[in-house]
């Protein structure tokens, strides 16, 4: 079957997280991704390694499906090959620290003369600014984009959220830049650059913090637990500060992770009432209506709770959404990676690889009818120079033994 992006050349000089979990989805789609390492390898070849000498499971799962060539771009043989190279593909992706492509001898001007049609990738930490040359990491993308001071509790530090928003979520929003720059191209003929800021994209998955932040001045945020409010949205523990209450409530037998998360829409309560054993708060005209309940969540929550502390966190999803009452339990990491659903759709996938083995991984979420994902290993260092330098640029045997003992490739 042909993929979705079958044909789509992209030239990946990503590392580390963000750019990689952009060029992956782009692979798992079907371009044909060729990595460009520096001959010393993505340094998360080595980072965290759990096995001496083999790939990192911090490389091998986000590079899959991708092929690897080696180039040293600080070399002049190497900044040949690159404009060869430059040439036959589509898409060119780089997350270095700011500057770094340009320092190679390569800014967009001098990239989209090589290639008009090239569409340029890059994400940086931060927009124009002051923080334009600032090298940024993940938690860095989550403090100054609004995560971190709406992630805790009122009263204590703020927090960094494990989901990686600033790393994975900004790939996903370069891809969707790449996407529509080829797209726009079907028309135009001409390729463009794309630039996705971490800063940017973690604000834009805050997004509603910064309704909150406009709501204040007309007032408390009723729907958070926060008893008092000064000028800016505070870190509002687990509620959902959203339309509809929610929190997270103990189960048995009270390990760390038998919470489940239970949202009470206003149709949702009168169910809830039977269940926690307390029908006679159906009607009541202290707990009848959303409004009523508005100032005393924390008590709503703590009837649920006085019910589901005396129940495992499966029976509980089961019997709320035999009531259609949205909620989720708490998985920690080791349910999540033994689920059978998530491994029967394919989101969590074993794949084989030459130096660890057989591994887990994390699949393609985003599923599309004719261009099913199929998750490959990721490449080893250099797996590909024959089959790009040799095969495709034409470069001999010699040749290439020459720019390997010279440590272009
Ligand atoms: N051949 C030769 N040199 C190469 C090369 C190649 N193929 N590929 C990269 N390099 C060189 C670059 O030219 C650059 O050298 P100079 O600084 O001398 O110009 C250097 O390697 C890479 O620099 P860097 O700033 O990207 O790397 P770093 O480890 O110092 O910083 C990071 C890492 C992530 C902080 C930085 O890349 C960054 O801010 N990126 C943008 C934001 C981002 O994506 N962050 C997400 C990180 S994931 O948690």
């Amino acid at each position: 079957m042909r993929k979705a992006l079958e044909g789509v050349r992209v030239l990946d000089m990503t590392h580390v997280q963000s750019g990689p979990s952009a060029t992956q989805i782009l692979a798992w789609l079907g371009a044909d991704v060729v990595k460009l390492e520096a001959t010393t390898g993505d340094i998360t070849r080595k980072q965290l390694r759990d096995l001496p000498d083999v790939d990192s499971l911090y490389f091998t799962m986000l590079n899959s499906n991708k092929r690897s060539i080696t180039l040293n771009m600080k070399s002049d043989k190497g900044k040949q090959l690159f404009v060869d190279l430059v040439k036959k593909f589509d898409i060119l992706a780089e997350n270095f620290g700011p500057g770094a492509v340009d320092r190679m001898g390569f800014p967009w001007e001098k990239l989209q003369e090589i290639n008009p049609k090239l569409i340029y990738a890059s994400i940086k930490g931060f927009g124009d600014g002051p923080y334009k040359f600032y090298k940024a990491y993940e938690v860095v993308a989550q403090a100054m984009g609004g995560s971190m001071s709406t992630t805790g509790f009122p009263d204590g530090p703020p927090l960094a959220t494990g989901a990686q928003i600033g790393d994975s979520g900004t790939g996903m929003h370069a891809v969707a830049g790449i996407l529509a720059a080829l797209y726009q191209r079907e028309h135009t003929g001409q390729g463009q650059r794309v630039t996705v800021a971490m800063q940017h994209a973690v604000l834009n998955l805050c997004r509603v913090k910064l309704r909150d932040q406009q709501r204040l001045a007309h007032g408390p945020l009723n729907e958070y637990p926060n008893k008092e409010f000064g000028d800016e949205v505070p870190r509002s523990a687990n509620a959902s500060g959203g339309g509809q209450p929610g929190w997270a409530i103990k189960c048995a037998p009270g390990g760390p992770n038998d919470y489940i998360y239970v949202i009470v829409q206003p149709v949702g309560w009168a169910p809830i009432t039977q269940l926690i054993g307390r029908p006679e708060l159906a009607n009541d005209p202290d707990w009848a209506t959303p409004e009523v309940r508005l100032g005393k969540l924390d008590k709503m929550f703590q009837l649920i709770e006085d019910w589901s502390a005396d129940h495992d966190k499966w029976e509980v999803l089961a019997k709320l959404n035999e009531h259609n009452i949205p909620c989720g339990p708490i998985l920690s990491t080791k349910e999540i990676i033994e689920d059978e659903s998530l491994a029967d759709n394919e989101i969590v996938v074993k794949v084989d690889h030459p130096e660890r083995g057989e591994f887990t991984t994390v699949g393609m979420p985003i599923k599309l009818s004719d261009s099913p994902a199929e998750v490959r290993r990721s490449p080893l260092l250099g797996e590909h120079n024959q089959e790009i330098y040799g095969n495709e640029l034409g470069l001999s045997e010699s040749d290439m033994a020459e720019l390997k003992a010279s440590g272009v490739i």
